[in-house]
């Protein structure tokens, strides 16, 4: 059911300034067409859908046997959970905290931080890309640059007060969770363990807190509608209300948030050098009537001048290329300005 009523929509850049304006409809420009809404009564919500996996074995005699089913979860889900993943939980309950506190932060105080340059490497904004879509997204989110984190702290938000130092100690983390599943991975295709972290070349790390606050009709928007990641591999760190889907053999399945996990998925990158054995997948929020809810995704990225193509010893096992070479600038480029929902950037690198 569309809004019956026509709104005038106050003039704000950020969602979350404009959510007490409207209480029982949602603004137009959020209002999918029928065929494209979350049908929220058709999703799958059992918990154990999604492979979880145990990374205290990655150290001792079993790392074999963790290995194994780390490459088996990139197969065949592209989707997992991690235990025990060495993330202390003051880092990560501090992380929530503060991100929090950042988006109830007076809209004077949080705008300072606001642009819809992409190029900025700290910058709040809201939905996707605001200069492009037809829809936008119920969502804020404030996308920061971590890597090397020397180079970008000093331009982060510093209200409130601890965000900086909080932050700083959730990316060191997250970098070292990265890079020992960026090891793992490659062991898992019998690669040498540091291929993949070798082949993304100068690697980047972007860290998007994503604020989605409660909203009036769930059934007719989107927090970010359907999409795969571009960069080589995500961790997600979601507070406790759900809103993560993932699209497993043609049903949408909720990933239930639960405090002792985090959730990684693999990116296009990892999909090519790969050769597509491991797959990247199609994943999207809802939002809640009634709760906010904060996701922080670690995005895992190439240098932009890194050539991204199959690896050569998953090639040399009898599976031609299926991509030809390119720069993942070459490709974040299409990303950007095709706009989350096309699916379809990596067909465009197919070998011919
Ligand atoms: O909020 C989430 O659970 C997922 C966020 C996401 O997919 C993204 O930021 O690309």
């Amino acid at each position: 059911m569309s809004s019956p009523m026509a709104t005038t929509v106050p003039t704000k850049v950020l969602l979350s300034d404009l959510v007490s304006s409207f209480v029982e409809y949602v603004p137009s420009n959020y209002i999918r067409p029928a065929s494209d809404r979350p049908d929220l009564l058709n999703v799958e919500t059992s918990d154990t859908t999604i492979p979880i996996v145990d990374l205290q074995g990655l150290a001792g005699t079993n790392r074999s046997r963790v290995v194994e089913e780390i490459g088996i979860a990139c197969e065949n889900d592209g989707f997992f959970q991690v235990t025990n993943h060495g993330i202390p939980k003051d880092v990560i309950e501090g992380m929530l905290r503060v991100a929090k506190e950042f988006f109830h932060l007076p809209e004077s105080e949080r705008l300072k931080s606001y642009s819809d340059d992409p190029a900025k490497t700290t910058r709040l904004s809201t939905s996707f890309n605001v200069k492009t879509e037809k829809a936008s997204s119920w969502r804020d989110y404030l996308r920061l640059h971590c890597y090397p984190l020397e180079n970008f702290v000093d331009e982060w938000p510093c209200n409130p007060p601890c965000f900086r130092q909080v932050v700083a100690e959730y990316c060191k983390n997250a970098r070292e969770l990265v890079l020992r599943l960026l090891e793992a991975i490659s062991e898992s295709l019998e690669l040498e363990g540091d291929y993949m972290v070798k082949a993304l070349g100068k690697q980047a790390q972007h860290m998007a807190i994503n604020y989605y606050p409660p909203c009036p009709q769930p059934e007719l928007t989107y927090g970010l509608p359907g999409h795969k990641d571009p960069n080589a591999i995500t961790i997600l760190l979601q507070d406790g209300v759900p809103g993560l889907q993932v699209l497993r053999k043609g049903k949408w399945v909720t990933v239930n948030p639960d405090p002792d996990t985090l959730v990684i998925n693999i990116g296009d990158m990892i999909q090519v050098l790969s050769n597509d054995r491991f797959k990247s997948v199609l994943h999207r929020v809802v939002v809640s009537k009634t709760s906010e809810r904060i996701s922080v995704p670690t995005f895992y990225c190439p240098s932009p001048d890194a050539l991204i193509k199959p690896a050569e010893v998953v090639v040399e096992k009898g599976h031609p290329p299926i991509y030809r070479s390119f720069t993942y600038a070459e490709y974040y480029e299409k990303f950007w300005n095709q706009g989350l929902q096309s699916a379809s950037w990596l067909d465009v690198f197919k070998a011919t």
